[in-house]
C-alpha cells in the first residue's frame, strides 16, 4: 500500500519540505530504474541528465564498434517480466545503437521520460544543515531543494584526456570516444590516429581501419583480448532464455558476477590437468562463443600468478598465430600485467586488423608522446601527421562523476577534500558527512565487475527499502561514520588482496590518472557476497547507519 509521504513522515508539520523528495542524477540504466521504482513510495521525484536522451554509457559511447561485452539476454532489465518477453535483441552482444533504442523504449514504456529534465548538468550539490535539504544547482542556473539525492552518475562518465602539451593546437578534428558526435565521423581516405588500446580502443580500431586511408595506433600498454564471436541472436537460444528467465535471473543473483554464464565456474585448477588437456580446455573455451567464460575455464586464473601466466601465454600464442609481422605480434602481446587484472577485452577482429596494409602500431611506452602538434602528434621517436585524432584514453573512473559535481556536505566539507586519499564510503552507498546522498555503482560497490543492470536494480531496490523505512520512522537524515567507512574499506581491500587485481596499473586502482590516490575502488568480493553483506547490516539493526 502506498501512503502519501507527507502525512506519514511529518505529523507535526515541522519538517522543511523541499521542492522534491528525491533527485536522481543521471538517466542511465540505474537512474531510469530509480525513477521508476521510487514512484511506488508516492514521492516527488526529479531526474536530471546531461544528454538529450536516456542510456548513460550507451548514450555517450557512440563511437564506431561500441558494443556491450556481456551477452544481451543477460545484460538487460529484469524488473518487468513483460518487458523481458516482448523485447527482442537482434545480436548476441548488442551494439551501442541497439542499447540506446532499448533505453528509449524503456523510458517511454514506463513513463519515465517526463520525470527527467534532459540537457541539464548538475554542477553543484550543497547540503543545508538547518533544513536537512540538498540544494541542487544546474548549468541552466536553476536551483532546487530535495530531501534525498541518488547519484546514478556512472562509473565511467568523467572523460580523461591526458594532459599532453598542445592538445588544443591540433588543426585536424579530434574526438574522445565517450563524447562521440551523433552525426558520426567520416574517415574515408583520412590519416587517423588513435591513442589508447583499452576495451574502447580495441573495439574502435578494427572499424576505423576499414574506412581510414591510414590508421596509426599509439599503444602504451598491450591488453588481453579474446574474440567475442558476436552473431545474430539465435531464435532458439532466445526462446530458451525467455522460457527460463525467472530461474536464470535468480541464478544470476547468486553469482559473483550477477551473470548466469559467468557464474558457472569450475573447481578445476590449471595444475590439475596435463599440458595437452589444459590446452584442449582453453582451445574449447576460446572457440566457445561465450566471451568471458574463457577466464572461468580454471578456478585459479584470478588468484594464482603462475596459473594466470599459463593462460596468459595461451592468449599470447593466439596473438602470435594471428598477427603476421612477428615484431608487431610481439608488441601486441601483453606483458605488463596478469590476464584479467585490467578489463579483459572482447573484440571483433582486433588482432587481424594489424595485418592490414593501412594500419601501423606505434609503441608509446618505449617512446612516449611528447606533444600534440598542429599537424598531428610527436613522440620521442618521431612525428606523425594526422587529419583526425581519436582519444580512446578512458575515464577518471568511479570518482570523477561525483567529484566533478562540487559536492559540499555537513560543516562545509567538500567531497574532493574528503576523498583526497581515496573514496571512503560505507557499502558503496553512503559517504560520512554527506547525509541522504546515495550512490549507485559507487566506489566500494561491485559496480563494473558485476553485471551492471542487475546490480543497479538490486541497489535501487535496497535504497527504496531504506528510504521507505526512513519515511515510516519519520527520520529526516541518514549518515554514517568514518569508523564504518574504515571497516568497509578493509573489506574492499581484503577482497582485492585475495586476487591478482592490484598487480596491474589499472583504472580500478586510479592508476590511469596522475596524482589520483592508489586505492582499489571496486568491491571484487562478488555481487553475491556484497548483497549478503548489505542485507546483513540491515538485519543486524542498521549497523553503521546514523538516523536523525
Ligand atoms: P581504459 O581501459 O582506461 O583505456 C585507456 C587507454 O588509453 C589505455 O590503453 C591507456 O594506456 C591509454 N592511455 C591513457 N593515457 C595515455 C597516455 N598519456 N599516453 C598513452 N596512452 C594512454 O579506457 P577504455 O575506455 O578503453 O575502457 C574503459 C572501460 O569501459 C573498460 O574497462 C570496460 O569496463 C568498458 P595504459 O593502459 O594506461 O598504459
Amino acid at each position: 500500500m502506498t501512503v502519501p509521504h507527507q502525512r506519514r513522515r511529518d505529523p507535526g508539520g515541522k519538517v522543511a519540505h523541499g521542492d522534491y523528495d528525491v533527485v536522481v542524477i543521471g538517466a542511465g540504466f540505474s537512474g531510469m530504474y530509480a525513477l521508476y521504482k521510487l514512484r511506488g513510495l508516492g514521492l516527488r521525484l526529479q531526474g536530471y541528465e546531461t544528454g538529450d536522451g536516456p542510456g548513460g554509457t550507451w548514450y555517450w559511447n557512440r563511437y564506431p564498434g561500441a558494443r556491450v561485452d556481456i551477452e544481451s539476454m543477460i545484460y538487460s532489465y529484469s524488473f518487468d517480466e513483460r518487458l523481458e518477453q516482448e523485447w527482442q535483441w537482434p545480436e548476441h552482444f548488442s551494439p551501442q545503437p541497439d542499447l540506446e533504442v532499448y533505453a528509449n523504449y524503456v523510458v517511454d514504456r514506463f513513463g519515465i521520460r517526463d520525470q527527467v529534465q534532459f540537457e541539464t548538468t548538475v554542477t553543484r550539490l550543497r547540503f543545508d544543515e538547518p533544513t536537512s535539504l540538498w540544494h541542487v544547482g544546474t548549468d541552466r542556473g536553476e536551483e532546487a531543494t530535495t530531501r534525498f539525492v541518488i547519484a546514478a552518475t556512472g562509473s565511467l562518465n568523467a572523460t580523461n584526456i591526458p594532459d599532453f602539451k598542445g592538445v588544443e593546437t591540433f588543426q585536424g578534428r579530434w574526438y574522445h570516444t565517450s563524447k562521440w558526435p551523433k552525426e558520426g565521423v567520416d574517415f574515408v581516405g583520412r590519416r587517423v590516429g588513435i591513442i589508447g588500446t583499452g576495451s574502447t580502443g580495441i573495439q574502435v580500431i578494427p572499424v576505423v581501419a576499414q574506412e581510414a586511408g591510414h590508421l596509426t595506433v599509439f599503444q602504451r600498454t598491450a591488453n588481453f583480448s579474446i574474440p567475442s564471436r558476436n552473431r545474430p541472436l539465435d531464435p532458439e537460444y532466445e526462446r530458451g532464455w525467455k522460457q527460463n528467465y525467472r530461474k536464470y535471473r535468480e541464478m544470476m543473483k547468486s553469482t559473483a558476477s550477477a551473470a548466469v554464464l559467468l557464474g558457472q565456474h569450475t573447481d578445476r585448477s590449471v595444475f590439475d590437468v596435463g599440458d595437452a588437456e589444459r590446452d584442449e580446455i582453453l582451445e574449447q573455451a576460446w572457440e566457445s562463443r561465450s566471451g568471458f567464460k574463457f577466464t572461468g575455464s580454471f578456478k585459479d586464473v584470478r588468484t594464482n600468478e603462475a596459473a594466470n601466466e599459463i593462460v596468459a601465454e595461451f592468449v599470447r600464442r593466439k596473438i602470435r598465430q594471428t598477427v603476421q609481422d612477428p615484431e608487431v605480434a610481439e608488441l601486441l602481446c601483453p606483458k605488463t600485467h596478469p590476464l584479467g587484472t585490467k578489463r579483459l577485452c572482447l573484440d571483433s577482429g582486433y588482432y587481424e586488423t594489424y595485418n592490414r596494409a593501412n594500419v601501423t602500431l606505434v609503441d608509446v611506452r618505449a617512446n612516449p608522446i611528447t606533444e600534440i602538434t598542429p599537424a598531428g602528434l610527436r613522440t620521442t621517436a618521431g612525428e606523425y601527421d594526422l587529419d583526425i585524432l581519436i582519444y580512446a584514453t578512458g575515464f577518471d573512473a568511479m570518482t570523477g562523476s561525483m567529484t566533478r559535481m562540487n559536492v559540499t556536505g555537513t560543516g562545509g566539507l567538500r567531497l574532493e577534500d574528503k576523498w583526497v586519499n581515496g573514496p571512503s564510503n560505507y557499502l558503496g552507498f553512503l559517504v560520512a558527512g554527506f547525509p541522504n546522498l546515495f550512490m549507485i555503482h559507487g566506489p566500494g560497490s561491485p559496480s563494473v565487475l558485476a553485471q551492471m543492470i542487475m546490480s543497479a536494480e538490486w541497489q535501487v531496490d535496497w535504497l527504496h527499502d531504506r528510504i521507505s523505512f526512513m519515511l515510516e520512522q519519520g527520520y529526516e537524515r541518514v549518515d554514517t561514520t568514518e569508523q564504518w567507512e574504515e571497516n568497509w574499506a578493509r573489506e574492499v581491500e581484503a577482497a582485492a588482496d585475495a586476487t591478482l587485481y592490484k598487480k596491474a596499473d589499472s583504472w580500478y586502482l586510479g592508476a590511469n590518472i596522475p596524482g589520483k590516490p592508489r586505492v582499489f575502488m571496486v568491491y571484487v568480493g562478488g555481487f553475491d557476497n556484497y548483497t549478503r553483506r548489505c542485507t546483513e547490516v540491515v538485519d543486524n539493526g542498521y549497523q553503521g547507519f546514523s538516523f536523525t
